[in-house]
């Protein structure tokens, strides 16, 4: 059995190095292969930046460990704070614009319902910074489902914008909670299919399995799945690229950039699954000591980790 505290640390590590390797590739076509991603990565002096993937996990995170547990009022003007503190980070058009709403006195509740016409973002902002209430709530997936819908209408008020963040919760959830040497990837896409309530990712999960079972080429996994910002065309992808490559983290997240579009974002997902599977032990201390605020990222999975434990009793 695997140490959670390391599955914990594991998870965010995950998201940051998927993000920061990423980032350099967001919006370009598919890449020459995964290897390309792997070689780049070992060959990167410097500093690998992360982007609002893991700006706003970290702030996720932040708010539950302050709040020791969910309180969405809380983890709303956090995630506004550290906005308005570092807004250089990449983000998406919808969450500044809530913000901004906000400080000019329009409520939490009505600001992102009025984005896109007035049904609010399906983008996958409020997915790509799940990791930290997946973590801390992975053993009841109901509960999950209700905190994480919640904790996305911050800034995504789109069912099809939440639905992406409570698939890929349950995606690491599932993942936490297996082992490397029993994980079976074909279970995993069904039980995740098995979770949603809307059809548009019910046919990409059942399209993922077909695609893992056939072992397509990645030209044919992002035509049929996608890898452009959209929740529907993007964490589908993640969960797949992390089934079709689960027995490596860091071969998942090279898979999944390697896709190219939104190449930090599917990679952050990727690696928040396959950082809940492997734990930090799946990713090599000389790239982990790359990426930017590690040792912070790693602290906040500690917390996190400390917080579920207490509690438990
Ligand atoms: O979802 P969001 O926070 O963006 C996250 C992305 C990631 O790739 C990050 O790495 C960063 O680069 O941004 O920001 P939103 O602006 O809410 O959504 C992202 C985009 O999805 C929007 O700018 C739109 O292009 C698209 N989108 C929609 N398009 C049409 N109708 C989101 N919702 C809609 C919609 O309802
Ligand atoms: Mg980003
Ligand atoms: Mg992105």
């Amino acid at each position: 059995m695997f140490a959670m505290l390391t599955k914990f640390a594991g998870s965010l590590l995950g998201t940051a190095i998927g993000d920061s390797l990423g980032a350099g590739f967001e919006g370009f076509g598919p890449l020459p292969s995964p290897s390309y991603v792997l070689e780049f990565a070992r060959q990167y002096r410097g500093q690998l930046r992360y982007t609002d993937d893991t700006h706003m996990t970290i702030g996720v995170a932040e708010s539950l460990i302050e709040r020791r547990g969910f309180d969405k009022l809380h983890m709303a003007n956090k995630l506004m704070e550290n906005y308005e503190q570092q807004p250089f980070r990449g983000y998406g058009p919808g969450p500044p614009t809530v913000f901004r709403m906000v400080r000019s006195g329009v409520s939490w509740e009505e600001a992102p319902r009025r984005l896109f016409g007035g049904r609010g973002s399906f983008g996958n902002g409020a997915a790509m910074r799940v990791a930290p209430l997946a973590l801390l709530f992975h053993q009841s997936l109901e509960e999950l489902r209700e905190v994480v819908s919640q904790a996305s209408q911050i800034t995504h008020t789109h069912p099809l914008g939440v639905e992406g963040a409570v698939l890929q919760a349950y995606a690491i959830a599932l993942s936490l909670k297996a082992t490397p040497s029993s994980f079976d990837p074909l279970d995993f896409l069904e039980a995740v299919a098995q979770a949603t309530r809307e059809a548009v990712y019910a046919e990409k999960l059942s399209t993922a399995q077909k695609l893992l079972e056939q072992r397509a080429e990645r030209a044919e996994v992002v035509r049929r799945l996608g890898n452009s910002v959209e929740a529907f065309n993007s964490a589908p992808t993640a969960i797949f690229c992390f089934a079709k490559n689960y027995e490596s983290a860091m071969d998942a997240i090279a898979y999944a950039i390697s896709l190219g579009g939104d190449a930090d974002t599917i990679g952050a997902m990727t690696g928040a699954i396959a950082g809940a599977l492997h734990g930090e032990q799946g990713f090599p201390a000389e790239i982990v000591e790359k990426i930017e605020d590690s040792a912070y990222i790693r602290e906040l999975g500690a917390k996190l980790y400390e917080l579920w434990e207490s509690r438990r009793s």
